[in-house]
Order: structure tokens, then C-alpha cells, then sequence
């Protein structure tokens, strides 16, 4: 692991939290990732599941949490399986968890070689009722590949079928959505490595360079600030490549006279950030630019401060709706026919700005959270609001990421990440 030693109090609180919520004589069981193959012998990165690292921090493929505290036996009441390692792995691939790390990580004592799983297991399982098991309840999630929590619960079903099957994500949802400080702080790290790189690479844009040039930048910086890269994709779309929502060729020229639209972030300890800035690749934006540049720029800094506790993120993005229609009369895309003849189920503004404004972050990019519930202090939430005109050749897009105070305007976890037109025009010229 690349990032600094987190407090495990975190790791020991959140336990505690999905413990509370647990009905009684219940199991929960977690578990990590595969390594995800490619070919012959190549895997992916390892990418620990957030469920698991939410609740122990071990950041290490084949791990097992179960959690059950009403066991008979103080020793399975929390409960840690990793994978056995000797001298042989050490040397192979390299420092895997001990018990005493995993300990010193997780504050879980009763750490187990995996291979004890199923003994103990029988045991524990006679003195239950109920299984909470962990599926993927995310309303985008893609699910086609079957992960290892999938095989386990498979097995799982099987070999015990009388027992009372419970779900996690409910809960998993409601406590990831709010942020314990320690998690801003994580949060504020990756924010923090995404504005130096945001600098650098104001000075490093110029006509004629191409998009992966400045995406190699970004990486440089992200590396030497113990992120192991990028939270998400990330998309350079100069010119007109602006207007494809989600480019990530990043393959061509930036041309003199476009704005790049750029929107990228580093992760930290596996939390995300997610930034958008829209600049010009000469460094000077012109008029026409200015004045679309402001127009997201008004409406960004209206939004943010509707993200306050007790509104439904529905509404929320009603009233985004709103400021963003006035805002395309202004420039002149929209007309009074336009607004007449909208659509309440399409509104006309959805032709410049057809994406949401903002959604849950942490763990996650598009992090875990209910829609359904109003927003509460301690939520972290994107702000990210554009207007796209695929005629003109343009496209901006501008995002930072904020915490939801109990009273007032949220915090700006990126408020130290130019974004007016002056400082972005001053430091490219600089
Ligand atoms: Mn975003």
C-alpha cells in the first residue's frame, strides 16, 4: 500500500455502527475481491471490495470478515480469515497480513488462518439464526461478472439453506453515506493531490499537445503523492471531444482557440475524489467561451449551497434544473418557444445539460447512499454542473466535491482548486 497507515479507530468504529443495526442471534459475513484475470498469468490491480475495507482496513485479496455478537465464545464474536502466509510468499509476492498486522490494522484480535473457515464456521452457524449476507444493491452497479462474494453466498446457501437470509447493502448504504471525520480527512488528502496535479498542469498545457501527454502528467504527480492513480477513468476532451460525455481515449491534438474540458481525480486509501475544469488551451479564454465559462460557473456556486439537510436530492436536482434554464436563456440556446413547448418529463435545458448535478462520493466515485431519503450533515456530495454545445465545438464542465454541514453552505473539499477565469488565465500564463 502506497497511502499512509490509517487509524484504525475508523475501522473499530464502523464495526460498531453495523454491529448496532444487526438483528439478534445474527451472522454478517464479508468478503474481498478477486484478483481479476486478464490472460495467461496477468491479473488486474488488486482492488480491495469497500465493504470489507470499510469495516477492517485489510486492503488484501481473500479475506474474510464475520462479525456475530452473540456468539457463545468471546473469540467469534469478531472475527478476521486471511490467507496463511509463510516465508515462501513473503519472498514471492512480497508482505502479506500476519495476525499481529493484521491486529495492529483492523483491532480485530481473533484473527484465523483462512483454512479454519468452515470448522469454524459449523460452529458458529448452530448457535444462529439469521446471515446477513453482502450483495451489490447499487442501482447502476454493473453485475454481469460473478465477484467472490457472489461465489461465497452461492456456496454459502447450500451448505446452510435453513437459515434467515438478511441484506447488508441496506445498511452498509446508510452508514457509508455518512462521512466520520477521519474519512474526510482521507477525503481531503486525495482532494489535495488532485489540485497539484490540476496545477502542473496549467503550466504544461499549450497548443499542440495531445491529451495523454497531460493524462501522463496527472499520473506523475498523483504517483509521487502515494495515490495509486486515478479514482475513475479520466477523461481530457479538448474541443468537441468535450461533448462525448464519457471520452477516455484521450488520444488526440489539443488545437489553439479549444477548451479542454478535463475531468480527473486522484484516489487516496481507496477514497475517490472528482474534479471538472474546463481551460483554455492557449490560456486566454475568448468571449463566447467566458460567457458559457461563468454560466456553469453561477450555477455550480448556486447548487452547492442547496446541498443542506433535510432536502431530497430530487428536488435538489429540480431546482439545478431551474438556475441552468435561465442561465441558457441568457446565452441565447434557449428561447421563451423553447420553455412553452417543454417537456415537464424532458425539460428543454436536458438538450445542453442532460446529466445529473451531483451524487454521493467516498469509497466509491459513485459512491453508495439512498436517493430516496433527504440529505443529511456529513454527506459527501459532487457538484458538477455543464453545459455542452456540440455546434460551437464546446463543452464545460465544472465540479468540486463538498461535505454537507449540519447548518449552513457545505464545506468545499476542493475550494483551494482554481477556478475562476482570472487565477486559471494567470496561471497558465505564468
Ligand atoms: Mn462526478
Amino acid at each position: 500500500m502506497k497511502y499512509e497507515k490509517i487509524n484504525r479507530e475508523l475501522f473499530i468504529k464502523n464495526r460498531a455502527k453495523f454491529i448496532a443495526q444487526m438483528a439478534p442471534k445474527s451472522i454478517a459475513i464479508f468478503n474481498s475481491n478477486d484478483i481479476y484475470p486478464i490472460s495467461a498469468d496477468s491479473t488486474m490491480p488488486f482492488q480491495q471490495h469497500r465493504d470489507i475495507f470499510y469495516l477492517t482496513g485489510a486492503d488484501q485479496e481473500e479475506t474474510i470478515l464475520v462479525l456475530f455478537p452473540d456468539a457463545f465464545n468471546e473469540e467469534h464474536r469478531e472475527m478476521l480469515f486471511v490467507r496463511e502466509t509463510n516465508e515462501h510468499i513473503a519472498v514471492w509476492e512480497g508482505e502479506k497480513l500476519t495476525k499481529e498486522a493484521a491486529l495492529d490494522r483492523t483491532g480485530i484480535k481473533d484473527v484465523y488462518w483462512l483454512d479454519q473457515f468452515d470448522t469454524i464456521m459449523k460452529v458458529v452457524m448452530a448457535q444462529a439464526e439469521n446471515v446477513y449476507l453482502n450483495t451489490n444493491e447499487h442501482t447502476r452497479a454493473n453485475t454481469t461478472v460473478e465477484t467472490r462474494e457472489d461465489r461465497f453466498i452461492k456456496d454459502f446457501k447450500v451448505k446452510y439453506p435453513v437459515h434467515n437470509i438478511k441484506k447488508s447493502a441496506p445498511i452498509m448504504h446508510s452508514l457509508r453515506a455518512i462521512k466520520d471525520s477521519i474519512e474526510i480527512d482521507l477525503m481531503q488528502t486525495a482532494c489535495n493531490i488532485t489540485e497539484k496535479a490540476f496545477r502542473r498542469i496549467l503550466g504544461f498545457i499549450k497548443p499542440g499537445v495531445t491529451e495523454y501527454e497531460i493524462e501522463a502528467e496527472i499520473m506523475h504527480e498523483f504517483l509521487r503523492n502515494r495515490s495509486k492513480g486515478f479514482a475513475y477513468t479520466p477523461i481530457i476532451a479538448s474541443g468537441n471531444n468535450a461533448n462525448v460525455l464519457h471520452y477516455i481515449e484521450n488520444n488526440q491534438v489539443c488545437n489553439d482557440g479549444d477548451v479542454i474540458l478535463m475531468d480527473f481525480a486522484a484516489e487516496y486509501a481507496n477514497y475517490a475524489s472528482d474534479l471538472s475544469r474546463s481551460v483554455p488551451v492557449n490560456g486566454k479564454y475568448s468571449p463566447r467561451q467566458k460567457d458559457v465559462y461563468n454560466a456553469v460557473l453561477r450555477v455550480k456556486k448556486a447548487s452547492e449551497n442547496l446541498l443542506v439537510p433535510g432536502t431530497y436530492l430530487a428536488e435538489y436536482h429540480k431546482e439545478v434544473g431551474k438556475l441552468m434554464e435561465s442561465e441558457l436563456v441568457g446565452l441565447g440556446l434557449l428561447d421563451s418557444t423553447d420553455l412553452k413547448n417543454q417537456d415537464p418529463k424532458w425539460p428543454a435545458y436536458k438538450k445542453y445539460f442532460m446529466h445529473g448535478t451531483s451524487h454521493f462520493i467516498g469509497l466509491d466515485t459513485h459512491d453508495v447512499g439512498s436517493w430516496t431519503k433527504p440529505i443529511e450533515a456529513g454527506m459527501v456530495f459532487t457538484c458538477e454542473p455543464g453545459i455542452y454545445i456540440p455546434a460551437e465545438g464546446l463543452g464545460i464542465r465544472i465540479e468540486d466535491d463538498l461535505v454537507v454541514q449540519a447548518n449552513g453552505a457545505p464545506k468545499n473539499l476542493m475550494g483551494n482548486i482554481p477556478i475562476e477565469i482570472e487565477e486559471i488565465e494567470d496561471l497558465m500564463n505564468a
